[in-house]
C-alpha cells in the first residue's frame, strides 16, 4: 500500500513516513505506524472511497452538499441509542448551527426550535444544563449562549436570564482563580473559558455578587485570579493541561489561550501568564507528518477536531506575537503563520471527509457532529487571517481587545480551491463576528445591577 504511487502534485513529505525514528517500539509507536499507514491512501489521494474531484495540488474538492446535508440530518430526530446525547442538547444545537454558517447556510432558521430546545434546559437558579431538568453546566450554558448569539434577534437575547446566570457564575468561582464546571463539579480550565465567553458576551457584571464564597477568599471579582489559574496549568512540556499537574492537551490549551484573550489583550497577557516559546515548541509538536494533522497530546494520534482546538491557538499566539495593534486594518508586519496550513488542508481535505457527508477523527472513524464542526472550523480558521485592531463596537475597556479581532481571507499559498472557502468565526468565541457584537451591544445597552 505504502509504495503504491501518490497522484501528482503531492511533496514527499506528505506521502513517505518521518526519515527519522525511534528504534523503541512500544504498543504506542505500533498505534502510530497503523494510523499513518490507513491515513497515508488518503493523503495521496487514491483512496477507493475518496469522491474527488482532485486539484492540481492532488487535494480532493470539499464535498460541500454532502456535509451540509449531515449537518441538517444532525439537528433532527436521533434513535433510541443516542439517548447520551440528551444531556448535550445545547452543544448538538451549537455544532450544527456553525457547522451550518461555515458552509454558508443560513442558521438562524432554526430560531424558534432553538428557543423550544433551550428554554426548558434554563434552571431559575441561573444557566442551562443539558436539557429539562438537568443541573446547569458551563459548557452547556457556553453553547447555549453561543447558538443564541448565532441565531441572534431580541427574543434569542432575552431569553437568557443574565441575574441568574451572573448569581451562578458566582457560586462556580473558587478561592484559587477558577471555576467549578457545576456545583459541587470538577474545577478545569474549561469552567474559566465558558465563563470568561459567557461574562463578555453578555456584559455581566464582573463583582462577584455578594453571596459568593470565593468572596470569604478575599475575591472581589469574577476575574480574579483566573490569569494565574491558566498560568499553573502550563506544564514542563510547554503545552496547557486541563488543570495544574496533569498532562497538557491541545483543547485546554484552547481554552487557557482564548480565556487569557478575553481577559487582557493578547500581546501582554499572555507573555505574563505563560512561557510562550515552551508553548510555540509544544504547540508545532502537535502537528504529525506525513498526516498533516494535529494531535491532542504527546506520543497520541492525529484526530481531525484538533483542527479547532489547536489550530485555534495559532491565531491567538500569532497575534500576541505581533504585538499592539495599530490601525483599522491588519498589522505592518506579523510573524505570519506557526504551522503547515498545506498540511493541516492536505490532512482535513483527504482524511476526515467522510464519502457520505459529515467530517471525522481521522480514516476508519464514523463522522459525527462535533467533528463536524471543528474541522470544518480549523478549515476556516487556516484561510482566514484573525488579527487585532485598535477599534472596537464595546464601550468596555475591559473587553476591547476581544472585541477589535477582525479577518481577511487569505489567498496565496492555500492548496485548496476557491469554492472550498468557508466562512470565517470569530477566534475567541467560535460564533460569526457579527454575532458576537451584536450580542454584546445588546447587553451592553440594557446593564444587569449587582
Ligand atoms: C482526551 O480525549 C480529551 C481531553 C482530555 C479533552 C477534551 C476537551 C475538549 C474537547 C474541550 C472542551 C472545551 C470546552 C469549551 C468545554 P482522548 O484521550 O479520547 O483523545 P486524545 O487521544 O486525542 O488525547
Ligand atoms: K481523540
Ligand atoms: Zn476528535
Amino acid at each position: 500500500m505504502a509504495s503504491q504511487a501518490a497522484r501528482p502534485g503531492i511533496p514527499d513529505l506528505f506521502t513517505q513516513p518521518p526519515p527519522i525514528r525511534d528504534p523503541l517500539v512500544t504498543e504506542t509507536t505500533d498505534l502510530q505506524d497503523a494510523t499513518l499507514e490507513r491515513c497515508l491512501p488518503f493523503l495521496k489521494g487514491i483512496h477507493n472511497s475518496q469522491s474527488g474531484p482532485f486539484n492540481a495540488c492532488g487535494v480532493p474538492a470539499l464535498q460541500r452538499d454532502d456535509h451540509v446535508a449531515f449537518a441538517y440530518d444532525s439537528l433532527e430526530d436521533y434513535p433510541a441509542s443516542f439517548v447520551i446525547l440528551d444531556a448535550s442538547r445545547p452543544w448538538m444545537a451549537y455544532w450544527g448551527l456553525t457547522s451550518l454558517f461555515l458552509m454558508g447556510e443560513d442558521p438562524t432558521r432554526f430560531r424558534e426550535r432553538l428557543f423550544n430546545t433551550l428554554r426548558p434546559a434554563q434552571n431559575p437558579t441561573g444557566g442551562f444544563g443539558g436539557g429539562h431538568g438537568q443541573i446547569s453546566h458551563l459548557a452547556g450554558s457556553y453553547a447555549a449562549v453561543l447558538s443564541l448569539a448565532i441565531v441572534g434577534g431580541e427574543d434569542a437575547f432575552e431569553l437568557i436570564d443574565r441575574q441568574a446566570m451572573w448569581q451562578w457564575l458566582g457560586r462556580l468561582k473558587q478561592a484559587d482563580g477558577g471555576f467549578r464546571v457545576c456545583e459541587g463539579g470538577e474545577k478545569d480550565v474549561r469552567g474559566g473559558y465558558c465563563v470568561m465567553a459567557i461574562i463578555s458576551l453578555l456584559d455581566l457584571p464582573l463583582e462577584l455578587p455578594a453571596d459568593s464564597e470565593a468572596r470569604k477568599a478575599g475575591l472581589e471579582n469574577l476575574t480574579d485570579g483566573l490569569a494565574q489559574y491558566m498560568s499553573r496549568c502550563q506544564t514542563y512540556e510547554g503545552g496547557i493541561s486541563g488543570s495544574p499537574g496533569v498532562e497538557a492537551h491541545g483543547a485546554y490549551a484552547y481554552c487557557a489561550l482564548a480565556c487569557l484573550a478575553l481577559l487582557g489583550s493578547p500581546e501582554e497577557i499572555i507573555p505574563r501568564h505563560m512561557d510562550v516559546p515552551m508553548l510555540v515548541s509544544w504547540l508545532s509538536a502537535r502537528q504529525y507528518g506525513p498526516e498533516g494533522g494535529f494531535s491532542g497530546r504527546t506520543n497520541k494520534l492525529v484526530d481531525g477536531c484538533y483542527s479547532h482546538w489547536v489550530g485555534g491557538c495559532w491565531p491567538i499566539l500569532q497575534s500576541a506575537l505581533d504585538g499592539k495593534p495599530q490601525s483599522n486594518g491588519p498589522p505592518a508586519t506579523t510573524v505570519g503563520h506557526l504551522f503547515s496550513r498545506e498540511g493541516l488542508s492536505r490532512y482535513i481535505l483527504g482524511c476526515c471527509q467522510s464519502n457520505n457527508g459529515g467530517l471525522r477523527d481521522k480514516p476508519g472513524k464514523h463522522p459525527d457532529s462535533y467533528h463536524t464542526c471543528y474541522v470544518l472550523a480549523g478549515l476556516s480558521a487556516m484561510q482566514h487571517y484573525h488579527y487585532r485592531t485598535d477599534s472596537s463596537p464595546t464601550s468596555s475597556k475591559m473587553f476591547s481587545s476581544a472585541f477589535s479581532w477582525r479577518s481577511s481571507p487569505i489567498r496565496e499559498g492555500n492548496v485548496y480551491e476557491k469554492s472550498d472557502r468557508l466562512e470565517p468565526i470569530h477566534p475567541l468565541f467560535g460564533v460569526p463576528y457579527p454575532s458576537a457584537d451584536a450580542m454584546r451591544l445588546w447587553c451592553e445597552a440594557r446593564p444587569i445591577t449587582p
